[in-house]
């Protein structure tokens, strides 16, 4: 027998045919409680916080899918958005731990280290982690947590995960890499070494911009313990509609995710090669100072390419505003193309800080539309 292969497990990993009914998909359980045989005698659910067979499913197929078996140490528990499940990383910390930031990170992951977690008394500093210089220097005797974002959002650059993990080991720390951009189809950080994998299932493992999660996977059984026991004290749960939504969208990541990757590789080079762009972040080009180490650590480049106009930032504002099929919106990793300026949108907090983006950096989710009319589309908004 061989192992089933990523397309296979998306569509079979926890979503055997409903024991009840023979329903093929798995069903939404919309019910908060079930009923009990005797006091505390029931069929392994008791309230919907603890556990919903639909988040069961969904939490089954996500740690397959980064490499956690059912049978294997580990799992995933699922949340209501990729910040709730930051939140959760940062229950496991206590005042005096220290966590290393990328300086380049999603907006709101920042925020909720810098103005909320250390307000409990946790510390935090920002580096450069795509040399090994960067990270060994940023890592304290306080240090707990290395949090590592690859392709960090919005300026796409590549941390050598397998180097991190080893440095996060040395020094008795955990390695998080929140996944979100690559994705278990082209990025597999626990079998480099990480010890939990984030996603914010919004994006392109839900896939069609029309569900707000988040999940934790890990392979360490103990941890894996505290967060389960995390969710259920804590309560970030999703409901059984957006677990459902999360598991159906993963059963077509695979090829979403091809056609995500072969888009952007286009466009990327049609940016790079046209004067009307200053610069172009895209770790698929061969001159992208991530190159090297992203062909080595992923299995394609992703969907995401961020530039800045010869223009400034008024053509920036230009071009935002000007694109048809590409919409001016916050979010990434649907279907449906979009555009913004993150320095204006996702990642205002950052303002002023070392994590600051270019004011006239743009950033695409490129969709899986047809390539040439995105091409049009961006070269009309281009002017
Ligand atoms: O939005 P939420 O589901 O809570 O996930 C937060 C989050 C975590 N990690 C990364 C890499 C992210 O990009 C995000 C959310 N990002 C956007 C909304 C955005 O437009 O960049």
């Amino acid at each position: 027998m061989t192992e089933d292969q990523f397309e296979t497990i998306a569509i079979h990993a926890g979503q055997q045919p409903d024991p009840a009914t023979g329903a093929v998909v798995v069903p939404i359980y919309a019910t908060s409680t079930y009923v009990q045989e005797a006091p505390g005698v029931h069929k392994g659910y008791e309230y919907s916080r603890t556990d919903n067979p639909t988040r069961t499913a969904l939490q089954i197929q996500l740690a397959a899918l980064e490499g956690v078996g059912e049978t294997d140490d580990g799992g995933c528990v699922a949340t209501s958005s990729g910040l709730a499940a930051t939140a959760m990383i940062g229950y496991l910390l206590k005042p005096g731990d220290h966590i290393v930031l990328p300086d380049d990170a999603y907006g709101g992951t920042f925020r909720l280290i810098a103005q909320v977690l250390t307000k409990h008394g946790i510390e935090w500093s920002a580096s450069d982690l795509t040399t090994e210089g960067g990270i060994r220097a940023a890592v304290r005797a306080t240090t707990k947590l290395i949090w590592v974002e690859t392709p960090t959002n919005p300026l796409l650059r590549i941390i050598d995960i397998a180097l991190a993990a080893n440095v996060a080991h040395e020094a008795g720390a955990w390695l998080v890499v929140d996944n979100t951009f690559a994705t278990p189809y082209l990025q597999l950080p626990l079998s480099l070494g990480a010890d939990m994998v984030l996603h914010s299932s919004t994006k392109y493992l839900g896939g069609h911009s029309d569900t707000v999660g988040g999940a934790i996977v890990t392979n360490d059984a103990e941890l894996h313990e505290r967060l389960r026991f995390l969710q259920n004290a804590t309560g970030p749960i999703p409901g059984p509609f957006d677990a459902y939504l999360v598991l159906r969208g993963v059963k077509t990541l695979a090829l979403r995710m091809d056609r995500h990757n072969q888009n952007a590789e286009v466009i990327a080079r049609f940016l790079d090669d046209d004067p009307r762009v200053a610069n172009v972040w895209y770790p698929g080009l061969p001159g992208d100072p991530g190159h090297e180490m992203a062909r080595r650590q992923m299995t394609g480049f992703g969907g995401m390419i961020s530039f800045t106009p010869s223009g400034g930032l008024e053509a920036a504002n230009t071009i935002a505003t000007r694109t048809r099929l590409f919409f001016l919106a916050e979010s990434l990793g649907g279907v449906e193309s979009l555009i913004e300026l993150p320095a204006g949108m996702t990642h205002l907090s950052v303002e002023g800080t070392a994590l600051e983006v270019p004011e006239d950096l743009v950033r695409l989710s490129v969709g899986v539309e047809h390539v040439d009319d995105l091409l049009f589309d961006l070269d009309r908004a281009l002017g």
